[in-house]
């Protein structure tokens, strides 16, 4: 079967089919659109694309997709330093910018193809191993530079069709989201998935509440930060009661959230578990029961385990507590040029360490009650690793030390916050000076000058101790 089914497939000629902002088209002028681009990427196995949200995005990742070039995507805010490191430890070889861009070259140090929207084509590009890359997707680690996850083919097809049962995602849908197009939620459910699946897509852009609300769709995706947004916009909140189904993922849905949302719009909304590495793994089904506090249940081949400090599997009885460990198909091949960290993150029969500590009832059902390391942040959704926050900070000349931390922050979840030991910055200076380096959202929103880090006997910085008071 094609990767992109529908887009390959489909004989809709409606033409609001797919509906970034304001601009539409159908699913025929999607594939005609899409496969000029996939005549242009010739010679080339891995692509680069400035990932805005935009049409230019979905048709340029679908174009490569059909022909079988894997997809790097780069978040637009990134800064030099993020962007240099995507671009050169992918080795994408071109670069897909939206046609409309005037300066494109400037930036990118390597060849653009422009994503045209007036160009259309009809060339039938044969379907690719399942077993090739699909996506290439940089996410951040608890030290370094953000590696490369690839992931193949296969894995994006098993992720999406587990999804198409437990949510009963049909061509009948309109998908509605605001996610940004660099990551899993984003642009594998987001966009690959109404690719694959059918039905309509709207991205509205900023993913504000009455953008959704206006949106009238049948199937809504947000972050935990969207979903607490619209529960504070209770006029948008109640434009969701004719939707079918409101998914939350990417970080943990509070249960207050999810009780306001369930007065306000009618839904209990179903929330699903899962990460770069992985794809989607646990979700709530579109008809069981939802729980809050609480990821739902494994995906059709997915398996689940707890495991302590010492390796030992524990029991799914609902209170013992681990690192939750997955196997299934849905999982990466590993990270890019770092076969070490690949290693690491897999046991020795191959499970995923995913890092997540979990309880697992006798029932089935998964709650997620914290992270193993405290150096991986979660911020409105976005992963954030303390140490690439913090080697940005050592960058500036005055500053001697730096540890960051995820602190508690009322929409966000966490904020970025760190704490610096240097002579004569400000915080201001500091957190512009990452922001000019890395994505917007990694700068942190609090700096605070210190004289010194806690740190134990033998040096290490003592994370724990910074937050303590
Ligand atoms: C934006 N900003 C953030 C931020 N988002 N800062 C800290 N944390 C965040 N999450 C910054 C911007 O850089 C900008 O800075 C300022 O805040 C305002 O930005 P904005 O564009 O107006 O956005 P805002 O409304 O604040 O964004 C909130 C948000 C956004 C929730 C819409 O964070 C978002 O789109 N989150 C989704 C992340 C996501 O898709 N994660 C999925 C990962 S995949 P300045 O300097 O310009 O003012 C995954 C797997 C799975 O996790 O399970 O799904
Ligand atoms: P990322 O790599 O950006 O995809 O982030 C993956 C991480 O997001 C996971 O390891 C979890 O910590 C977190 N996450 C994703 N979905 C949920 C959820 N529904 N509840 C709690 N945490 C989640």
């Amino acid at each position: 079967m094609r990767l992109l089914t529908w887009l390959s497939e489909s004989t809709d000629d409606r033409p609001d089919a797919v509906k970034v902002g304001d601009r539409a088209v159908s699913w025929i002028e999607l594939r005609h659109l899409a496969t000029a681009v996939a005549d242009d990427l010739r010679g080339v196995d891995r692509v680069a694309i400035g990932a805005t949200a935009s049409l230019e995005t979905v048709v340029g990742a679908a174009g490569a997709l059909l022909a079988g070039v894997a997809v790097v995507p780069v978040p637009p805010d990134a800064g030099p330093m993020e962007r240099d490191h995507v671009l050169s430890d992918s080795a994408a070889s071109a670069v897909l910018v939206p046609a409309r861009d005037e300066h494109p070259g400037t930036r990118w140090g390597r060849p653009v193809i422009p994503v045209d929207l007036s160009r259309h084509a009809g060339t039938v590009h044969p379907e690719p191993d399942p077993a090739d890359p699909a996506l290439i997707l940089y996410t951040s680690g608890t030290t370094g530079a953000p590696k490369g996850a690839v992931l193949s083919r296969r894995a994006v097809a098993a992720c999406l069709d587990g999804l198409a049962e437990a949510w009963h995602w049909t061509p009948d849908d309109l998908l509605v989201h605001g996610l940004p197009l660099f990551h899993v939620h984003g642009l594998v459910l987001g966009v690959l998935g109404p690719l694959r699946l059918g039905g309509r897509l709207h991205h509205v852009g900023q993913p504000r509440p009455e953008r959704y609300a206006a949106a009238a769709g049948t199937l809504y995706f947000g972050v935990p930060t969207i979903w607490s947004r619209i529960a504070a916009a209770p006029d948008a909140a109640r434009a969701l009661r004719s939707a079918r189904l409101l998914v939350s993922g990417s970080a943990a849905l509070p249960a207050t959230v999810f009780a306001d949302l369930a007065t306000l719009t009618g839904h209990q909304v179903v929330e699903r578990y899962g990460m770069t590495e992985t794809l989607i793994t646990i979700s709530a089904q579109a008809d069981g029961p939802r729980r809050p506090g609480t990821v739902g249940v494994p995906l059709p081949g997915v398996c689940t385990r707890l495991v302590d400090e010492q390796g030992g599997v524990l029991p799914a009885d609902g209170t013992s507590m681990g690192e939750l460990q997955v196997h299934g198909p849905t999982l990466f091949d590993g990270y890019l040029n770092r076969p070490d960290a690949g290693a690491a993150a897999r046991t020795s029969d191959g499970w995923f360490r995913t890092g997540d500590v979990a309880t697992i009832g006798p029932d089935g059902w998964h709650r997620i009650v914290g992270r193993a390391a405290t150096d991986l942040i979660k911020s409105g959704g976005y992963r954030i690793g303390a140490g690439e926050v913090e080697d940005a900070l050592l960058a500036h000349p005055g500053v001697w030390e730096a540890a960051v931390v995820g602190t508690p922050h009322p929409d966000l979840g966490e904020q970025v916050t760190a704490y610096v030991v240097g002579d004569g910055v400000g915080e201001a200076e500091l957190i512009d000076f990452v922001a000019r380096r890395l994505s917007g959202h990694k700068r942190p929103r609090q700096v605070r000058l210190v004289d010194a880090l806690p740190r134990n006997a033998l040096g290490k910085v003592q994370k724990s101790r910074l937050t303590a008071d």
